[in-house]
């Protein structure tokens, strides 16, 4: 059992303990895909200390050097699809079962992990690795294991692909759905995020002001620990199973 640390005397947030629960809005980072072997950005080694995010991850990074870019995500693309769903992703997709249409996944994370472990309308407000973008005219198609700047837009056969990741800088998708659901919440729970990326690091201010029990399932306190009510130290693996059944 993770290391229970009450901030208040807010009760347990585990969902069987809840009767008036409608909406459970769940935040997941990279630490819940870190025991599928996918990297963090900001754990030691991380992608953040290895690569420039500058360069990968901004637009600006990408006009001047798409071929870099592209390497990156194609590298990220082959880890993820020879990566497998952990019991925290399959303990998530228990929860949806168990609490059909009241448990919403929203993740930060671009590998399709809570996908492949039978999670639905999951919401990547971050992009997909397995998703290509044409600049040119906006069209979406499934990626190919490996892009680079030649590769066609199959709508306008411009050579304008790129993945169809969030860079810094730019809108992350599903935001009003997002910022509707926060408001709604009755439990808020964040997974594995390290919370230092905006604005889904403001999520637990969010869904607090709205009246929802926020609770942090990490292996550390994040950024934004004292936004939330309860905090579980311990590995994602072990705590979202404890939590779910
Ligand atoms: C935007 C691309 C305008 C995909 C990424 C204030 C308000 C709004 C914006 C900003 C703001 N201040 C600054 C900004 C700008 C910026 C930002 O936040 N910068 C930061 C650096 C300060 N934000 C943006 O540009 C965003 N767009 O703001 O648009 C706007 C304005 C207002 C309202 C709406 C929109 C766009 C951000 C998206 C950027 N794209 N990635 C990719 O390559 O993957 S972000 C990048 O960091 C990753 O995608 C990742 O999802 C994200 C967050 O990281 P984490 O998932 O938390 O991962 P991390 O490694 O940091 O932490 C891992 C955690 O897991 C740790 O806590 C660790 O302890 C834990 N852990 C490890 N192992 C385990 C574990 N936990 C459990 N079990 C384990 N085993």
């Amino acid at each position: 059992m993770g290391q229970l640390v009450r901030l208040t005397a807010t009760p347990s947030a585990a969902p069987q303990e809840h009767t008036a629960i409608e909406t459970i809005v769940i935040l997941t980072g990279a630490g819940i895909s870190a025991e599928s072997g996918l990297g963090t950005f900001r754990d030691k080694n991380g992608l953040w200390t290895r690569y420039d995010l500058n360069e990968v991850a901004t637009p600006e990074g990408f006009a001047r050097n798409p071929a870099l870019v592209h390497d990156f995500y194609n590298a990220r693309r082959a880890n993820a699809r020879a990566a497998h769903p952990n019991a925290a992703h399959e303990a998530l997709a228990r929860l949806q079962r168990h609490w059909p249409g009241k448990v919403r996944i929203v993740t930060q994370n671009v590998d399709d992990l809570h996908e492949r472990a039978g999670s639905s309308d999951v919401l990547h407000m971050h992009g997909a690795l397995e998703g290509a973008l044409c600049a040119a005219c906006g069209h979406r198609w499934p990626a190919p294991a490996a892009m680079h700047p030649a590769t066609p837009c199959p709508t306008c056969h411009a050579r304008q692909a790129r993945p169809d990741i969030v860079w810094f800088g730019e809108y992350p998708h599903h935001m009003e759905t997002v910022w509707d659901l926060l408001r709604s919440a009755d439990l808020f729970v964040a997974i594995g995020s390290s919370g230092t990326v905006y604005p889904a690091a403001a999520f637990a201010q969010d869904a607090a002001r709205a009246g929802a029990h926020c609770l942090e399932l990490n292996t550390e306190a994040s950024a934004v620990a004292p936004d939330f009510h309860e905090i579980r130290l311990g590995p994602a693996t072990q705590l979202a199973p404890l939590w779910v059944d």
